[in-house]
């Protein structure tokens, strides 16, 4: 069916290649695979805040529990494949950065498809508020020879430019770094052309989608990533990140999903 690997170091899904294809995850070689370091590549689980931290930059960027071990709940397995199950709850390691109670239960599937889906309880007493993305990265043979498709219409801000909301016409082709945010609950495709395959990305309870391409300049930047890395990867995140923010009551549940399945050209 299909070959992976999972950290327990963020619960993080470091490889997935469907039987007779390659892999679809890019896994940066310069990764760094140690206790409570963040791995380049791969679906790091971004939670509670998306990007740098709203108040405080001594927090870690993209939340906290992508840096914390997780500990392994129901495991399955049947004909279409594996399902897998994370577990993480605030503790000693979480309270410092985030005073809340909070339980999470990341369920991975595995096999011909991969799903992600993970489900956040709010297991306090107030309510508290959440950004956070599943961030995708998926291998394409060459970036420049690639598109995103599906994001037509939709309104989308440069993180790095200006807060100016611009409308998307037609596909996201790449030819500079690509560091945009989404307001779309769609599908997209993900067509490498170069490798004549299409990844659909189908996600749920997500508001937002975050499409990102470091390009040349920001990979030198990034000693976890080879500088030449950039053609050879696109970020595309399933997310609730900006003015989409979600709100938790006490003993309230929010599932954020993302599905993953490979087309030929
Ligand atoms: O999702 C895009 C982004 O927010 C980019 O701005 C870039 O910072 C990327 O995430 C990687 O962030 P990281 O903290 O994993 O280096």
């Amino acid at each position: 069916m299909a070959s992976g690997r999972i950290a327990l170091n963020g619960a993080h899904v470091m490889e997935w290649t469907p039987k007779g294809s390659k892999p679809v995850l890019y896994m940066s070689p310069l990764a760094v695979l140690e206790p409570f370091k963040a791995i380049r590549g791969g679906i790091p689980i971004c939670w509670p805040w998306f990007g740098p931290h709203p108040t405080d930059a001594s927090q870690p960027a993209h939340g906290f529990v992508r840096n914390l071990m997780w500990t392994v709940g129901n495991v399955s397995e049947n004909l279409t494949g594996v399902t897998l199950e994370f577990l993480l709850s605030d503790g000693p390691d979480s309270m410092p950065c985030w005073p809340h109670p909070f339980s999470l239960r990341l369920e991975i599937k595995m096999g011909m498809t991969l799903s992600v889906d993970l489900h956040i309880t709010n297991t306090g007493a107030s309510e508290w508020s959440m950004t956070g993305a599943l961030h995708t990265y998926l291998c394409v043979d060459d970036v420049r020879d690639a598109a995103v498709m599906g994001l037509d219409d939709s309104y989308y801000v440069e993180s790095r430019l200006s807060p100016d909301r611009i409308e998307q016409s037609g596909p996201v082709y790449f030819d500079r770094e690509v560091d945009r945010l989404y307001d779309s609950r769609d599908t997209v495709r993900l067509m490498d052309r170069k490798g004549r395959r299409t990844v659909v990305v189908d996600k749920g309870g997500s508001r937002a989608t975050v499409v990102w391409n470091p390009w040349i300049e920001k990979s030198q930047r990034l000693n976890d990533l080879p500088d030449d890395a950039y053609p050879f990867f696109v970020c595309i995140e399933a997310a609730n990140a900006g003015h989409q923010i979600i709100n938790l009551g006490p003993g309230e549940e929010h599932t954020l999903s993302q599905r993953l399945r490979l087309q030929s050209f």
